[in-house]
């Protein structure tokens, strides 16, 4: 029998060193840790010491609502939702532990009381960065979400040795750096070794009939590699729910070294370790040509196998059938990169438990559903057929078998149109053989969903519309949305606590209730408030750029903001030509009247994304020159933050005043950042795309920055012929920005060194900087003259976070609970651990 909550909280209240919350006790178990965990005295113990035994004592403080609920899951039917990315971008665990737990302020007292400085060891925390950006987020963002809708749920993925590259700049360069995050030891996991499995790769199949007579192929590997989970818990925001992240590492199986040891071939045996140790070293950086990496492609099979393995060993410990599979889970594909476990499901359940092919489709397609991230055909995945075949043999075997079914359907209903067949095939035929990825993942989900109402509108009418013809019930849109307890509460204390004087705490669960704080916008105090909590922050920022990077900022000048990955979509050198134009302006008229600005840029290029990298190189070209202008005399500062992470996000959105959303209508699937920002205060200055529509539209058009072209207009520009010459040579404006660039001014007067970034500009200009670049500077112009008038400026702060209520992530995940998953909240009820007596 589960005792009844109040028995529980007077259960905690018994002081135990690993449950116990009173300030003694806290301070016992950090000392405890010390000792016994880390080995160390204080008196040699290192500042990593101090946090892995403050890191230990908070996850002891977890522990029981982790069993709790593994328990809860098992002994029950419940459906449990299985998040499948191939990243998972966490960021930091302390924080958002102590938040969720409801024990910030105690811990904190407890730290300081021994003598430690608690942001010295919070800041000791190694970030993990297991995801290049939005689409890892967006699955950390999600975790939370689900575990505090108390809604049972395992993230699923890779536990990479190296997660996304640090970055450093040099010579306004981007290095990057191996990220050793697991280097001193990572305190929020616990290995399972006992819960591995084993997945096979290459070699060949055989047929056979078994002794019913029944047709049967049988995968003959080349070799197998273990996967070891590793597992972390993701505690929901004050309730018991705290569900599992289980990420799978690589390992060599043993058996498989004995036997190549036995016959002598040592070095062929620790080689073969090596080969599948690798499967799981690295995450690979997004906007890499990818056609020809097979270890990517192992990488998406090994930890799709791993799961799906484990759920149907989860689903027969709660059951005998494996024909009810799909009522135990909803399986959610985060993009294309887990989507060969359609074929994965159809080989376990055909192959290995013996269900006939047609059920075994219903079950797979009842069970899988997938979300897409991208409308650019260049990052579609596709693999070539002979690469594929070569590592999983027998998967494409059922893949030519479901393309065969599927385009029998297609034909029955659109007889000689071999042109759509050919479109809709999951083979890409025009030349070299490639498998369709997200065309296996669509013919295998009953639910394909956009991560915005725009993005999903031309995903039906453009990437994917033979599919939406075919079946337009499957498509639905989700718009991403952000979790408020990492992206306020944890990052933006002071806000969170201006918040709850005024309305309770309740919005941290529910959103819209924000909107009560309209009543406040007339208020000149609160608002005088509100602009302090804005003021103390940048002041905040600025001393940290002063101590990390030696810059000066002005904390009283506009923070201008621009953080995400760098791509030339994503236009970070739009917003360099317009900091080049401030630039000439004041060059040109040295007394002008401008509004203070610094801008701030953080981002990774790929490592391999020339341009890019380029791009950043600009940006710390032109800072250079402009921070070194005494004309300029600091009213324009421009500075390129190293390493942006979660970390830094977190610092940085809470600081800014713009956000700088200034994508080529049409490209951005969603955006995320415009959300973080939006709700710590910032205005947006931005494009008609993605959720930026959605933004607007709740915020209100005035209390928005729009320019540029919308997507129609995009397309017809294109459709009827762009061509950038026009506008360079009708806009002196611009005509003068491109031409000083080109003559060496950034780049000690070499004329070379941003030549295929301009040449790219000029003659192609794929992203069309050039056809919004006036709209974007008379925009700023606005942004300008809004904020010389602080109360308005204040006023419009005020009214976008309030009115952020559909953008938290809760949002999102009760509409994928109601509408795809068809998942209920389950509460998990607290039981203590009573230790048996010796
Ligand atoms: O996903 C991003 C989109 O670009 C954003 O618009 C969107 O908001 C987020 C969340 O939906 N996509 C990515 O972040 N994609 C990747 O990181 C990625 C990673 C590996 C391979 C390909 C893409």
């Amino acid at each position: 029998m589960n005792p009844p909550v109040e028995t529980l909280q007077q259960t905690i209240k018994v002081e135990d060193d690993r449950t116990g919350l009173s300030l003694e006790t806290l301070k016992r178990a950090i000392a405890d840790n010390l000792f016994y965990i880390q080995g160390k005295y204080p008196a040699i113990a290192t500042k990593n010491d101090f946090y892995m035994a403050l890191a230990y004592t908070v996850r002891d403080r977890l522990l029981q609502r982790w069993l709790n609920t593994t328990e809860t899951y098992l002994k029950s039917k419940v459906k449990v939702v299985c998040y499948l990315s191939a990243e998972f971008l966490m960021g930091p665990h302390l924080s958002n532990n102590l938040v969720n737990l409801g024990i910030y302020d105690q811990v904190r007292r407890a730290v300081e009381e021994s003598g430690l400085d608690f942001v010295e060891l919070r800041e000791q925390e190694e970030e993990p960065g297991l995801g290049n950006g939005g689409l890892g987020r967006l699955a950390a963002c999600y975790m939370d979400s689900l575990a505090s809708l108390e809604i049972p749920a395992i993230g699923y993925g890779i536990r990479y040795e190296f997660g996304i590259f640090d970055q450093e700049i040099r010579d306004g360069w981007q290095i990057e750096i191996t990220d050793k995050w697991l280097r001193y030891g990572n305190p929020w996991e616990i290995e399972r070794p006992e819960a591995s499995i084993d997945v096979k790769f290459g070699g060949y199949t055989q047929a056979y009939n078994d002794e019913n007579g029944h047709y049967r192929v049988r995968w003959i590997p080349d070799i197998i590699v273990k996967g070891v989970p590793y597992d972390t818990p993701i505690l929901g925001y004050k309730v018991n729910t705290a569900n599992t992240l289980r990420l799978w590492k690589a390992e060599a199986p043993e058996s498989f070294e004995f036997e190549a040891f036995n016959v002598g071939d040592y070095y062929g045996a620790v080689n073969e370790k090596v080969v599948a140790e690798n499967i799981t070293k690295v995450l690979y950086p997004n906007d890499e040509p990818i056609q020809g990496k097979q270890l990517r492609l192992q990488q998406q099979y090994f930890f799709v196998s791993c799961s799906l393995q484990d759920m149907i060993r989860l689903h027969l410990h709660r059951q005998d059938s494996l024909d009810n599979f799909h009522e135990s889970f909803a399986v959610q594909l985060n993009d294309t990169h887990p989507a060969i476990g359609v074929a994965e499901l159809m080989r376990l359940l055909v192959d290995e438990h013996q269900i006939d092919w047609d059920r075994a489709w219903q079950i797979t397609q009842n069970t899988f559903a997938y979300t897409n991230h991208t409308l650019l055909p260049e990052a579609l995945e596709k693999w070539p057929l002979s690469l594929f075949g070569r590592l999983l043999p027998r998967h494409l075997q059922i893949i030519y078998e479901i393309n065969q079914r599927f385009l029998g359907q297609v034909r029955a209903k659109y007889p000689d149109d071999h042109q759509r067949i050919a479109r809709l095939s999951l083979i890409d035929e025009s030349g070299e053989k490639y498998i369709r990825m997200a065309h296996l993942a669509s013919v295998g989900s009953h639910a394909i969903n956009g991560v915005a109402a725009l993005h999903t509108k031309l995903l039906q009418q453009d990437v994917l519309r033979d599919f939406y013809e075919l079946w337009p019930e499957k498509f639905t849109n989700k718009t991403n949305g952000v979790t408020p307890r990492r992206w306020i509460v944890v990052s933006n204390p002071k806000l969170a606590e201006l918040i709850n004087r005024k309305i309770g705490t309740n919005w941290i669960k529910h959103l819209e209730e924000l909107k009560q704080l309209e009543a406040f916008v007339e208020d000149a105090e609160f608002r005088q408030q509100w602009r302090q909590i804005k003021q103390d922050i940048k002041r905040d920022l600025a001393e940290y750029v002063k101590k990390n990077h030696a810059i000066d900022i002005n904390p009283q000048s506009l923070f201008d903001v621009q953080v995400k990955r760098i791509h030339e979509y994503k236009r970070q050198h739009l917003n360099a030509l317009y900091i080049i134009t401030l630039y000439n302006q004041i060059k040109q008229n040295p007394n002008i009247d401008v509004v203070p600005r610094t801008f701030i840029f953080g981002g990774k290029a790929a490592p391999g994304y020339f341009m890019a990298k380029l791009i950043i190189k600009l940006i710390n070209s032109v800072a250079q020159v402009v921070n070194n202008d005494p004309d300029v005399r600091e009213r324009l500062k421009v500075v390129f933050l190293p390493d942006y992470n979660v970390r830094f996000g977190q610092r940085v959105y809470p600081a800014a005043d713009l956000s700088e959303q200034i994508s080529t209508a049409g490209k951005e699937a969603s955006g995320t950042g415009n959300m973080k920002f939006s709700m710590n205060g910032a205005l947006t200055i931005g494009t008609l795309d993605g959720a930026n529509i959605e933004i607007r539209e709740e915020v209100g058009a005035e209390n928005f920055f729009l320019f540029g072209l919308t997507t129609p207009e995009v397309y017809a520009l294109k459709a009827k012929g762009y061509n950038p010459w026009d506008y360079y040579h009708a806009n002196s404006q611009l005509k003068t920005v491109i031409d000083l660039i080109s003559s060496g001014f950034f780049s000690h007067g070499d004329t070379n060194l941003f030549r295929p970034l301009v040449d790219s500009l000029l003659y192609h200009d794929q992203y069309m900087l050039f056809a919004d670049y006036q709209s974007y500077v008379d925009c700023q112009e606005q942004v300008n003259q809004a904020y010389r008038d602080e109360e308005k400026w204040t006023r419009m702060s005020i009214l976008n976070a309030v009115r952020m209520g559909k953008f938290s992530s809760d949002r999102a995940i009760r509409e994928y609970c109601q509408e795809i998953w068809n998942a209920q909240p389950v509460n998990v009820e607290m039981q203590e651990y009573v230790q048996p007596k010796p």
